[in-house]
């Protein structure tokens, strides 16, 4: 069967045609999955190194701009209304709050800057404010990204008019097992938004979470359903869950890191042109864990040490180890990377 399994995948990807599939089937992600480790990330790295620059990373830097008490259910997040996590409501911030982060940002060398919101949808007056946000941002000369929730035809409209690049809005596990996760929407509600925003020409960050109890199957089904929207992701964000005290998920047992470094790699050899990035739960991974994920096809991170409410590897520890790694970060001098 995986003799069988690599002779059709050898027909299927060539190594040097741009291999883009949309009818990835269970079977075959599954024997993915199954490879030695070694076969799997020398498949990977192929895949990579026919797409990218393999020693260069993308970094994107995160800013909360609305925190907590979000009408949503989703058992993983600190910000839902629903868990008692400490976490205070906040209202959207001021726009100089948001201009001052990002230049912080710029200056250590992020391409990108990515604002997240706790709403479920936002309203049309959040998107009016959102959208000088947006251009403020842009006058730094950084790509932008927002992360609202649910949005209209007419807010997306709006977001594409103000120039936005990426819209983040993750599928986050499979169909099967979102219910487990998530009441309060559907899945079918995060496909029609992604299509407005790949319809409106905005950029689409799409992608998940591993580690929350989710089975093998699970993992495989989200990557399928990634890959075979009708454009693949721009960027694939796969978040390591963070565990975090008050939400249903906070005892959850760890996932395998192999598992993780696995997840990657499907991820990079079914989406080759997409950028993947190593996302949320860096803190719990050791630096030879990272190697290994960026071994695997991983190219962007978020940098700077926070994620949304939680914590993530301080700039100067991430330059040390892109130091150690021959990495470069995208579009950033080499100054930046040796300050
Ligand atoms: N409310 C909007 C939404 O859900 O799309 C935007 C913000 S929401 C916090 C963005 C993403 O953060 C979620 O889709 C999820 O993938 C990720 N996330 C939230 N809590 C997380 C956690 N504890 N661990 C890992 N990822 C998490
Ligand atoms: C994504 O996939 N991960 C980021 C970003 N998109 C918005 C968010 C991670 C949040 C982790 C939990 C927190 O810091 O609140
Ligand atoms: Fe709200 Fe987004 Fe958190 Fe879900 S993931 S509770 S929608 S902020």
């Amino acid at each position: 069967m995986l003799a069988e399994f690599q002779a059709n995948f050898a027909e299927k990807t060539p190594s040097s045609n741009d291999g883009i599939r949309h009818d990835w089937r269970l079977d075959e992600v599954r024997a993915l999955f199954a490879l030695p480790f070694n076969d799997l990330l020398f498949r990977a790295q192929t895949v990579h190194r026919d797409h990218f620059d393999a020693n260069e990373v993308q970094v994107s830097s995160l800013l909360s701009i609305k925190t907590g008490a979000c009408s949503e259910d989703c058992a993983y997040c600190p910000q839902s209304a629903h868990h008692s996590t400490g976490l205070g409501s906040e209202a959207l911030i001021a726009l100089e709050e948001v201009v001052k982060a990002a230049r912080k940002a710029k200056e250590q060398g992020a391409s990108r800057f990515c604002m997240g919101a706790a709403w479920r949808s936002p309203k049309d007056s959040d998107i009016e404010r959102v959208v000088a946000m947006i251009e403020g941002v842009r006058g730094l000369g950084m790509e932008t990204c927002v992360t609202l929730g649910m949005l209209t035809d007419q807010q997306t409209a709006r977001l594409k008019q103000a120039g936005l690049d990426y819209y983040n809005h993750n599928l986050d596990t499979s169909e099967e097992y979102y219910a487990e996760i998530i009441s309060t929407r559907t899945y079918q509600d995060r496909l029609d938004t992604l299509k407005r925003v790949r319809e409106a020409g905005i950029n689409v960050c799409c992608g998940g979470i591993v580690g929350m109890g989710e089975s093998d199957d699970d993992r495989a089904k989200l990557l399928i359903e990634l890959a075979n929207l009708p454009q693949h992701p721009d960027s694939v964000p796969i978040n390591m869950l963070v565990q975090v005290e008050g939400t249903p998920l906070a005892n959850q047992e760890k996932l395998d890191p192999l598992v993780f470094v696995r997840t990657i790699a499907v991820a990079r050899i079914l989406m080759p042109k997409s950028r993947v990035r190593l996302s949320a739960g860096r803190t719990d991974m050791s630096d030879e864990m990272q190697a290994l994920c960026f071994l695997a096809g991983a190219n962007s991170i978020f940098y700077g040490e926070k994620l949304l409410t939680t914590d993530n590897p301080v700039a100067d520890n991430d330059r040390h180890l892109f130091r150690r790694l021959g990495l470069r970060m995208a579009g950033v001098s080499a100054e930046i990377l040796n300050s």
